[in-house]
């Protein structure tokens, strides 16, 4: 069966909104690069990437059911933010408006009857669960870590660890 156009089309718009989340986090790197924490940097950095794999699975799976893939430009991030919690706090929003994306794109594939793709989106559900997890408690400890330099470079030394995402 081919791909229903209106899910084609959806399904185009979140390979956006995946690559949009993935050049988001690279400036969210190039913050942290500009703070001197190369452990955020690096673990914001692999969360790029990691964005980018996201939006490679749609297109894949677009381009096997013979759908046609047209790629749009992808909107200038944030580049400057106030402090590492509010680079967290807004990775956390994204991460949850992305869910949002997810959930919706569900609800359609499932109203007109795209069996395949909410069986590919099952997939992007259960990853949602543990990104919104791990960026709440990443988010936590920066907050617990506040403004003060020897608790945020402890903490970045246990991002370096981590290493990607
Ligand atoms: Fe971090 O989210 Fe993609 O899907």
């Amino acid at each position: 069966m081919n791909l229903h156009q209106k899910v084609a089309e959806a399904l185009n718009k979140q390979i956006n909104n995946e690559l949009h989340a993935s050049y988001t986090y690279l400036a969210m790197a190039a913050y942290f690069e500009g703070q001197d924490l190369p452990g955020f940097a690096s673990w914001f950095r692999g969360h790029s990437a990691e964005e980018g794999t996201h939006a490679m699975r749609i297109f894949d799976f677009i381009a096997k059911r013979g759908g046609r893939i047209e790629l749009e430009g992808i909107n200038k991030p944030q580049t400057d933010y106030a402090s590492p919690v509010d680079v967290l706090e807004q990775s956390l929003a994204q991460e949850k408006t992305v869910t949002g994306q997810i959930n919706a794109l569900f609800e359609l594939a499932h109203e007109v009857k795209e069996y395949s793709t909410q069986n590919m989106l099952n997939w992007f559900l259960a990853e949602q669960i543990e990104e919104e997890d791990l960026f709440s408690t990443i988010l936590d400890k920066a907050r617990a870590a506040s403004d003060d330099r020897w608790n945020l470079l402890l903490l970045d030394k246990e991002l370096a660890q981590r290493g990607e995402a």
